[in-house]
């Protein structure tokens, strides 16, 4: 007798069940019909709620959701019955909206707002985007569709949109890259690589958002799924570009442009920016696996303030710990760690330690027993802790989406506070486990009470982690404002966090690598962001560290660190001549702080992110996507790091308008390709002309007493150009409470005039009394500088005409 299969009788019994409507067939054998690859098929009907329009084909849903004037989100249920509307990612999902509108036409619907139009075909559910003009900026390319996961429930949810001829893809977090990520394909699922490579993926971190730039207009998809998905940019068909996961729901955030840096903005402005870090987080810090014992570290201090290299911040790695047990101290190695960090604290060094997430199986550990003890640890599928062996031994973890756990894991940081410790380092957060990579799939999570296994919970774990942290710390640093740093993230996690990116080696390779990843997350919203200057692994010569120090100072995050098994690595290691190079620029880091602190103010206020890519500053040029080397820091300091060894000059592109050379002070006329000499202790840095540029005094750490008068280097130019300086105490929430200032300095120039006015806002004293101006590129001789309609009296320094005069100025004009 021929055997029929189960596969077979499955297929028959689905075509009679599906054909003749049979219900019940008496089988033990059959299974339920997977359901494979599913589409949406033609709209039959519809129903508004509020700001939301829910469409179906009789039996899933579409919900198409009006967020902002700027903002769509489109959400599938596969049975026309939603999850929960949780996020981790976004912090603001009602934002104000203007005005929306809905309209039934023949062939479709549309849904639209003062700026974009969601249009959802009746015939075949295909969703597209439109500007106002009616240019179509994005489009589905096959309705969106579904298939059965049968090994966990739910489904893989998949959008197929198209990919335009010219398209260009950027954002997607930290994948180690080229910036324009057309022709690849890529997975975000939060990995421990020590060591990755170019084009390795995924790496620590999960950005499921992207932009598209297509015929100089942009707009943004955010697609917040925290399981494993997948991103394909025109690799497998020329002309799609898909996004897909392995389970949750198919909701993504079409954020509207046309400018890239209106998408980013929109981004910031559901998942939230980095609240401003306290300046000292801005300044030069040192790390290294791992300074100890307590002689090593006072060694390390002692010899940054004699070599008066400036430093604000030193790390303790792992080995301060006692068998890696978070929250203790090896008192063999840090027998006082109070006193020690007083002492560091006195000489201007702030302490910040790392704290991983593996809890060591000790019953004579307090941490474990009280872990225990309140049920916070992670269990498997059939109820067993989750055990995992990292640096401490076997260890257990605790389950950061349980909000109980999240507090008291916050409230553990008492002691290391009261010890004076300053900032906290997350590491090993994707969650790395020694030998298996992670945890299993079946490990659960309490997910904010909506449950799930760790296929869902794994890509927001770290963040989960860091915000835990962060509002542990917040809470006992008595207002001062926090400083953390973690290695895995998901969407969101700058509301709690800067980021380094990971365990990357000393080569070039990784430092033209480190400039790309930096440029990437900082249109992906984590602008707070740095490479491990030097390279983690492997030994970098004088040159490469000097090289990576340049890099550093235009990094928003910028600290030096390597592994354990390599040479000494501080800026002094590699001899005077690169001794004296290294600490020129980080000298010139410490200048620019005030420029820094407001760029971040921006960023922390507006959402704009930190470092802008080229393809950015001017989006309309389709020859500049291609280039990967320029970057502005801000939207004044252009920087163009040399990343390759023996590098004498470089062809630097400059965007349209003036620059100024930032070495020689010489004007140039930008749209094109300059020819830049790049000795090693030079970079290419340009300061677009009409810009004002406030520099601090030299100082060792960040130390607001010394700015006795601010320096303001006005930068002569003949467009009218805003400047913008932000100024508060440095480190208290108190700016949330208006006590700041944010002072606008607006320039014109002429051809023998030059105008400069001051407003400002906000209820902060600055302590100094005046500014020293310096006026650069002047093409007239002077004849008068006007302060308030009052003539007053001007020097030169190095050929720099310049004068004190009082930081309330309203108006000054050179002529
Ligand atoms: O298994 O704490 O990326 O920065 O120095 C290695 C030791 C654990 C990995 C981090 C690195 C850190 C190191 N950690």
């Amino acid at each position: 007798m021929a055997e029929t299969s189960n596969q077979e009788i499955t297929d028959i019994v689905t075509e009679q069940t599906l054909e003749s409507g049979i219900q019940h067939v008496n089988n033990p054998v059959l299974d339920l019909p997977q359901i494979e690859k599913k589409y949406l098929e033609c709209v039959t009907g519809y129903q508004q709620k509020e700001n939301s329009y829910l469409f179906t084909d009789g039996s899933a849903t579409v919900e198409v959701k009006v967020v902002s004037d700027e903002i769509i989100r489109v959400r599938l249920a596969p049975h026309g019955q939603f999850l929960d509307d949780f996020s981790y990612a976004v912090s603001n999902p009602d934002q104000h909206v203007a005005l929306y509108a809905f309209q039934e036409e023949a062939d479709c619907y549309t849904v639209s707002t003062n700026t974009v139009t969601c249009v959802v075909n009746k015939a075949d559910f295909l969703i597209s985007f439109r500007d106002r003009e009616g240019k179509t900026m994005n489009q589905d390319h096959s309705p969106m569709h579904w298939e059965e996961n049968s090994d966990f429930g739910g489904y893989y949810v998949y959008c197929t949109k198209v990919a335009q001829a010219q398209e260009a893809f950027y954002g997607l977090g930290d994948k180690p890259t080229h910036l324009n990520l057309r022709g690849k394909r890529l997975t975000n699922w939060n990995s421990d690589t020590y060591s990755f490579s170019f084009d390795q993926d995924p790496l620590y971190r999960s950005i499921p958002f992207y932009i598209g730039l297509n015929d100089g207009d942009a707009y943004g998809i955010f697609f917040d799924n925290t399981f494993k998905t997948y991103f394909d940019f025109a690799c497998e068909v020329h002309d799609q570009t898909s996004f897909w996961s392995e389970g949750g729901e198919l909701q993504y955030y079409y954020i509207h442009g046309p400018h890239m840096m209106d998408v980013v903005k929109g981004y910031h402005s559901i998942t939230g920016t980095h609240y401003l870090p306290p300046m000292w987080a801005l300044g030069y810090h040192q790390c290294r696996w791992s300074y100890y014992p307590e002689n090593k570290v006072r060694e390390l201090a002692q010899n940054f303030r004699t070599k008066q290299i400036p430093c604000d911040a030193i790390y303790l790695d792992i080995d301060y710990m006692d068998g890696y047990r978070c929250f203790t101290w090896n008192k063999h190695y840090f027998p006082d760690p109070k006193k020690m960090i007083k002492s560091l604290t006195d000489d201007g060094f702030k302490t910040v330690v790392i704290i991983d997430p593996g809890i060591k199986v000790d019953d004579n550990y307090w941490v474990f027993k009280e872990g225990k003890e309140h049920k916070y640890f992670c269990r498997r599928g059939d109820d067993y802790f989750m055990e995992g062996h990292v640096w401490p031994g076997r260890c257990q973890f605790p389950d950061f989406t349980n909000p109980d756990a999240r507090t008291w894991w916050g409230g553990l940081f008492k002691g290391l506070v009261d010890a004076g410790v300053a900032g906290v380092w997350n590491d090993m957060n994707e969650p790395a486990v020694f030998g298996r990579g992670t945890f299993p799939n079946d490990v659960r999570h309490n997910y904010d009470g909506y449950r799930g296994s760790h296929r869902k919970a794994h890509n927001v774990y770290g963040m989960q982690m860091v915000r835990a942290t962060y509002d542990g710390l917040k809470k006992l640093n008595k207002g001062k404002r926090p400083f953390t740093i973690t290695r895995a993230a998901y969407a969101g996690t700058q509301r709690y966090s800067s980021v380094w990116t990971g365990d990357n080696v000393a080569t070039w390779e990784h430092l033209r690598l480190g400039m790309l990843q930096l440029q990437r997350l900082s249109v992906s919203g984590l602008s707070f962001c740095g490479t491990d200057i030097g390279g983690f692994s492997g030994e970098p010569d004088g040159e490469l560290f000097t090289r990576w120090i340049q890099l550093g100072v235009f990094s928003p995050f910028m600290r030096a660190h390597s592994a354990g098994d390599t040479r000494e690595r501080e800026p002094w290691s590699f001899g005077e001549a690169f001794e004296a190079i290294n600490k020129k620029f980080i000298e010139l880091r410490y200048k620019l702080l005030p420029y820094i602190y407001s760029v971040f103010w921006e960023q922390a206020r507006y959402g704009f992110p930190i470092l802008r890519p080229l393809a950015m500053l001017e989006q309309e040029i389709s020859s500049n996507i291609p280039r990967e080397e320029e970057f502005s820091f801000g939207d004044k300091i252009l920087v163009s790091p040399v990343v390759n060894s023996g590098q004498t000059s470089k062809k630097v592109y400059l965007p349209k308008g003036d620059w100024y050379d930032y070495w020689t002070h010489t004007l140039l006329t930008g749209g094109l390709e300059l020819d830049v000499k790049t000795p090693l202790d030079q970079m290419p840095i340009f300061i677009k002309a009409g810009s004002v540029i406030p520099e601090f005094p030299p100082m060792q750490y960040v130390d607001l007493k010394l700015v006795n008068t601010l320096s303001l280097h006005v930068y002569y130019g003949i467009s009218t150009v805003n400047s913008y300086i932000y100024e508060d105490h440095g480190d208290t929430f108190a700016y949330e409470q208006e006590i700041y200032l944010e002072k606008k300095l607006t320039l014109q120039g002429s051809k023998n005039n030059l105008v400069l006015n001051q407003s400002m806002e906000g209820l902060f004293t600055e302590r100094y009394e005046t500014y020293q101006l310096h006026f650069i590129g002047l093409p007239f001789q002077i004849n008068r500088i006007w302060v308030d309609n009052r003539t007053v009296d001007w020097s030169e320094e190095a050929g720099v005409p310049t004068v004190e005069v009082n930081k309330d100025f309203k108006t000054i004009v050179v002529e």
